[in-house]
């Protein structure tokens, strides 16, 4: 049968059917939280700073898949797709969002900081650049205690031109850490244009600084990201160290929730979001048979039912105590 999109290239290297699958239902999950989210936020009924990731379901959605539970993931402040396609429990990730006792940091993160180490969601970070390092520190204590463990450091493009990428990639490479670099480049770092403020065209090519693979990919294509994802997960598990891996993409809603676009091209953001990957992809899987439109119906509707309990529950929490306020924050309580 034939379709309109084309993904993966090469039928022989796709992974099995339910795996496609699973990274459909991961990006479906991904999408009705984030317009969830969004129509919340704009109701008034949580008031913070958002920056959507919608748009870039694809990349977190197909690495997660080769990541096992207590593997490491250390994201952004635009990762609630990256913590979510993880296995952060839903409840307790839109109770952080919301600022509730229930939340994974007890309403204390925010959306811009989601900790949940039982999914191996170990930081989200504010601070451009700062993912790489934590993620190098943390492959270095599995490499040190041998358990298996790899690191996942997700990024945008405009981090790439952090100092912090440069000292981050170099030691991963000499130290031959288990870490997979993988960087979102949605085309802007806030509202500048990757040509403008980066002095190469493919920030996979930087990975030749530091003798580490650089795989530059479709990051909007499920199955092409899975298979550069693979190549990379296996070789960090394999011993073989460090690679980094470009995802090409682009941001739905701009820098920050209420971004007015006026800095792009006209007709730039229309042309992305017309290739929209989410249906895009579920035209793939019913084109090439792997999913019947009445199985994907299915998973979509449990997805919505799941997200609306979810932040109902959220919006049920209570807000943490004052006495909150000083805990959790030095290794050793503040006293009064
Ligand atoms: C060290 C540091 N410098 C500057 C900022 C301000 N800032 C916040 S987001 C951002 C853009 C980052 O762009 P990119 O890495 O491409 O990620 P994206 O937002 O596109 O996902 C900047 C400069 C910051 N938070 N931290
Ligand atoms: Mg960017």
């Amino acid at each position: 049968m034939s379709t309109t999109e084309s993904f993966g290239g090469d039928a022989s290297t796709r992974p099995p059917k339910d795996v496609l699958v699973e990274i459909y239902r991961k990006m479906t999950l991904l999408k009705q939280n984030d317009e969830r989210f969004r129509s919340i936020i704009q109701s008034g009924r949580i008031i913070g700073n958002y920056y959507s990731a919608r748009g870039q379901e694809a990349i977190p959605s197909a690495v997660s898949c080769l990541l096992n539970q207590d593997d490491y993931v250390c994201t952004i402040y635009r990762g609630i797709h990256d913590s979510l396609a993880k296995g952060v429990p839903m409840k307790q990730l839109w109770a952080e969002l919301a600022g509730r006792a229930t939340g994974t940091c007890k309403g204390k993160g925010g959306p811009m900081h989601i900790t949940h180490p039982a999914s191996g969601v170990m930081v989200t970070t504010g601070i451009v650049g700062s993912s790489m390092p934590i993620a190098n520190g943390l492959a270095l204590a599995s490499k040190m205690r041998g358990d298996g463990r790899i690191s996942v450091a997700y990024f945008g493009d405009g981090a790439s031109n952090i100092g912090a990428f440069h000292e981050a990639l170099n030691l991963a490479s000499i130290w031959k850490l288990p870490v997979v670099f993988v960087c979102q480049n949605n085309r802007y770092g806030e509202h500048t244009k990757y040509e403008y403020a980066t002095a190469i065209d493919q920030i996979a090519k930087r990975s030749a600084s530091y003798t580490m693979p650089g795989i530059h990919v479709d990051g909007n294509d499920p199955v092409a990201m899975y298979a550069a994802a693979k190549e990379a997960v296996d070789r960090a598990r394999g011993g073989g160290g460090p690679t980094l891996i470009e995802a090409m993409t682009f941001r739905f809603h701009g820098h920050l929730l209420g971004d007015m676009d006026q800095y792009m091209d006209p007709g730039e953001k229309d042309g992305w979001m017309k290739k929209d990957p989410v249906p895009a992809y579920r035209r793939w899987l019913v084109a090439e048979s792997y999913a019947t439109e009445a199985e994907l119906d299915a998973i979509e509707k449990q997805i919505q039912a799941d997200v609306e309990e979810a932040s109902s529950f959220a919006l049920s929490s209570p807000y943490p105590d004052v006495a909150e306020l000083r805990k959790d924050v030095f290794a050793q309580e503040i006293a009064e």
